[in-house]
């Protein structure tokens, strides 16, 4: 009997459909008609269809960052593609498992400046962990299978699959043969922490008098949030969780001291200033927690534990690098610690807490809510409330994402979701709709600005089109807050292109797409208002916020200090 042959466009479903994919994030074109066509004809995966490729691309983050699993976009040859950039350079940036499958013009027109033709491979070349150009159909399967793994494995990433529409048309058919377990020779991450590293790592921990766990993104991918906390209670050390590291420790427990860097607590800033010991475990010493290298930590003794060898010593030397997955490392810690017959500093360590405790209350009270006019904060404080602090909460870049980060304690491991190392705008509403379609069950929130909403607003019709009831809360302070900030800081107050003169009505807006809108502009209905827009469980609620327009987020690291060089308030250093 022969064997039954597929198109490449058939195969390029099929192999999802092998891979378990739900969803696909994306938007059509003449490239990947073809590709529409074969979705079209079957009911196990279902296309989400964006009102802009980068909003696909966020929606396919969203996804990714609130499963686990590789988010799936796909896009048209030339402007579809190039709509992506920005996505995928964010996914990039925040080490999110992604693939994106872009068409191409036919292969005997590359070169040739044909109609919608664009390098995406030679676009995307720096923002993506690997990318391939199928130039075979027999191919397709298994460079799909490839692009999963990579995208997911060691430290993940986006991976861009670049499809030539004469590999996918009807006419040219060929055998689908798929192998989902994939093994490359040539890539092979390491797993495990050398034995050395280990017990060089906890001979240097059980010793410390003032240690300090320093935990990101990584401990959120590898899921390694318990081993985390264990390791916490263990040692009796303090964490502190950078912003894509929130929620890797519980916002409320008691060895978690909060965010460190540009805008950290002052206790966490302080602590990883004067401590001894710092343990990194997931996390990249970006200048965003360094403040200036030169000036950074200088007593402490380093161990820094990351799948990607070259995070470590980039920024910061390391005095014990350890490479390996973070859980597994934290596994090996545990059973090291478990086995050992070690004694610490009980004296050494109850003086460091006593000292941390007194940090915590430098910066005093935190901001002053007075008379009607409502605080940035008291607003996030206000949706945690009615949210008992178990929502999905999504952000984009500005003053509001760092004012949910720090008022709104995240429970559980992959509950915030925002772009640390990018910060792009846009990010929050299509990411939202990717967690909502991941968890229908459960609440999603997207906390914005009036300037952030803006850039992927048109995603409002798409949620209508696939009812997702997001609760979307705009910070609105009738301003690019976070530039104004700066302009008050360091530009001497010149508000150059920071405010919008003309900002739409977002109630009219959000009802014209066929959501609600309410709008709450005096602190005597936040409450209510709020409660109003969260029992309105079916629908997507558009609540603009009236703000404070002259807030600023505090604390804030000074520009070239050490880690601990802040301003607690106005004019108020620490
Ligand atoms: C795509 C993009 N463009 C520009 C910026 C620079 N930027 C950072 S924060 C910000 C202001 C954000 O304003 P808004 O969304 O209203 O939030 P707010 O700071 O007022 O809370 C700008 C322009 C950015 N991060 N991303």
């Amino acid at each position: 009997m022969s064997e039954e042959l597929f198109t490449g466009a058939e195969m390029v479903v099929k192999a999802l459909s092998a891979l378990k994919v739900k969803y696909i994030f994306g938007y059509p074109g003449g490239s990947v008609l073809d590709i529409y066509d074969a979705i079209f004809q079957q009911d196990e995966i279902e296309h989400i269809l964006s009102r802009h490729e980068q909003a696909s691309t966020h929606m396919a983050d969203g996804y990714a960052r609130a499963t686990g699993d590789v988010g799936v976009v796909l896009a048209t040859s030339g402007p579809g593609a190039t709509n992506c950039v920005t996505g995928i350079a964010t996914a990039y940036m925040d080490s999110i498992p992604m693939v994106i499958l872009a068409g191409q013009v036919a292969t005997n027109l590359i070169g040739n400046d044909a109609f919608q033709e664009t390098d995406i491979v030679g676009c995307t070349r720096p923002i993506v962990k690997h990318s391939y150009n199928c130039r075979s159909l027999e191919d397709i399967p298994n460079t799909i299978a490839k692009a999963f793994y990579l995208a997911k494995s060691g430290r993940p990433g986006p991976v861009v699959v670049e499809l030539p529409k004469d590999m996918l048309i009807p006419q040219n058919k060929g055998a689908f043969h798929i192998t989902t377990d994939v093994k490359m020779r040539s890539y092979n991450p390491t797993v495990k922490g050398h034995p050395k590293q280990i017990k060089k790592a906890i001979s240097t921990l059980i010793t410390a008098k003032k240690p300090v766990i320093y935990s990101g993104g990584g401990i959120i991918s590898a899921n390694a949030s318990h081993l985390l906390t264990q390791l916490a209670e263990m040692l009796n050390a303090p964490v502190t969780n950078t912003l894509m590291g929130l929620g890797g420790i519980a916002g409320t427990h008691p060895n978690f001291i909060g965010m460190l860097g540009m805008h950290g607590s002052v206790e966490a800033n302080k602590t990883m200033a004067n401590a001894d010991v710092i343990l990194a475990l997931g996390a990249r010493f970006d200048d965003r927690v360094t403040n200036n290298v030169n000036k950074f930590c200088p007593n402490a003794k380093i161990i820094h534990v990351d799948v990607d060898p070259t995070s470590i010593s980039k920024t910061i030397n390391a005095h014990i690098p350890v490479v390996g997955l973070v859980d597994v490392v934290l596994e090996q810690f545990l059973t090291a610690l478990a086995t050992a017959n070690y004694q610490q500093d009980k004296s050494a360590q109850e003086a460091w807490w006593q000292q941390i405790d007194e940090w915590k209350t430098l910066q005093g009270e935190k901001y002053t809510q007075t008379g009607q006019l409502i605080k940035p904060q008291t607003a996030v404080e206000a949706i945690y409330k009615v949210t008992q602090g178990q929502a999905y909460v999504c952000s984009d870049v500005g003053q509001h994402q760092m004012f949910a980060a720090q008022y709104y304690p995240f429970a559980k491991p992959r509950q915030w979701i925002n772009s640390g190392g990018a910060g792009t705008m846009g990010f929050g509403l299509p990411a939202a709709m990717g967690v909502k379609m991941a968890f229908p069950e459960s609440e999603v929130v997207c906390i914005t600005g009036d300037g952030s909403i803006q850039m992927n607003i048109q995603e409002l019709s798409t949620c209508m089109q696939y009812n997702l009831p997001i609760k979307v809360i705009s910070l609105n302070n009738r301003s690019l807050g976070m530039v104004r900030q700066w302009q008050d800081m360091v530009y001497g107050g010149r508000h150059s292109s920071s405010y919008m003169e003309s900002l739409p009505d977002f109630i009219k807006l959000a009802e014209s797409y066929g959501h609600v809108g309410i709008k709450i502009d005096n602190l005597d209905e936040l409450d209510e208002k709020l409660a109003q827009a969260f029992a309105l469980k079916d629908k997507l609620v558009f609540v603009d916020i009236y703000v404070d327009e002259n807030e600023h987020v505090y604390p804030m690291q000074i520009r070239h200090g050490g880690v601990d060089d802040m301003w607690i308030r106005k004019g108020e250093k620490a």
